[in-house]
């Protein structure tokens, strides 16, 4: 399915898989709509875009407020009406403490942006997006949605959460013809662990220590291709994992030498 012209909206566009997306649907011809916090790197990950030739529109979104989203939503009505493709990216993990040493800021920034977040937004744009044109919801999960790790309760929770707002999205939107997706990756290189290790930069390169991560254009390009589908397809969910990962647990390090 042609992409040109589409109007997408990517949540959590300021860093990593949302900007590398972005520029992805910029590259195919899209319209783009792009919230997050970040004002200033928004606007990078715009200017790139529009150096592709589309329109790339910025507007602070907080997805953990419901008058931060409402105030974008009203924002974005004044460029369209129209919401061809939605990306639920915004999110992310705080801290890998265990259930005993959590700390409550912790569980609600994950809970209040990969679930609550994603759950609100879409509430609020639904109503813009088309039925029966080939139109797609594509949610950011993890593979921590689907086996928990020590350290990763409430992310594991909130994630195997996204999926099960997924499903019942599209059980929900049956017969609409929008398609309702999940894609679930492993370890990729974005400012990930360097926001669960509070910044950190040391022990948030020990994760990717020796291995050869996902990178977020990997994450990129297989969004374009769910939402490229012919409008009879729903890719339901998609598990992407570095080589180098057989499972949460099971990594392959090769050896490094320091200097
Ligand atoms: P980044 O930290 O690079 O990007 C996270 C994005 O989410 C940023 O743009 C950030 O923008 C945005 N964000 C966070 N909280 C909010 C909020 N309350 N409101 C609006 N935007 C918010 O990491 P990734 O690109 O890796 O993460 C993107 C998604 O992918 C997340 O949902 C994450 O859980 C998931 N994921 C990541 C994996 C990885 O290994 N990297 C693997 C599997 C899933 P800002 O701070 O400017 O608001
Ligand atoms: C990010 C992947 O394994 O660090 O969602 O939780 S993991």
């Amino acid at each position: 399915m042609q992409l040109t012209d589409r109007w997408v909206l990517i949540t959590g566009a300021s860093s990593g898989f949302g900007a590398a997306a972005a520029e992805a649907f910029a590259r195919a011809g899209c319209r783009l709509v792009l919230g997050a916090r970040r004002q200033d790197r928004l606007a990078q990950v715009a200017s790139a875009c529009r150096t592709l030739g589309v329109l790339a529109e910025f507007h602070e979104l907080d997805v953990a407020s419901t008058g931060s989203v409402t105030a974008f939503t009203q924002w974005m009505k004044t460029l369209t009406l129209q919401v061809d493709v939605l990306i639920n990216n915004a999110g992310g993990a705080h801290g890998l403490d265990t259930v005993a040493t959590g700390r409550d800021e912790d569980w609600e920034a994950m809970v209040q942006s990969n679930f609550l977040g994603l759950a609100r937004v879409t509430r609020a744009v639904l109503p813009m997006i088309p039925h029966h044109q080939g139109s797609s919801i594509l949610n950011i999960g993890s593979i921590a949605g689907h086996q928990a790790y020590e350290g990763g309760s409430i992310y594991c929770g909130v994630k195997a959460a996204e999926r099960s707002i997924t499903q019942a999205l599209r059980l929900e939107l049956n017969g609409t013809g929008i398609r309702v997706c999940s894609l679930d990756p492993g370890m990729a290189l974005t400012e990930f662990s360097d926001v669960r290790f509070r910044g950190d930069t040391v022990r948030a390169g020990q994760v990717y220590r020796g291995v050869e991560p996902l990178v977020a254009q990997d994450i990129a390009e297989t969004l374009v291709w769910m939402a490229s589908r012919p409008a009879h397809v729903n890719i339901d969910e998609i598990i992407i994992k570095p080589t180098d990962q057989a499972a949460i647990h099971k990594v392959h390090r090769r050896a490094t030498t320091t200097v």
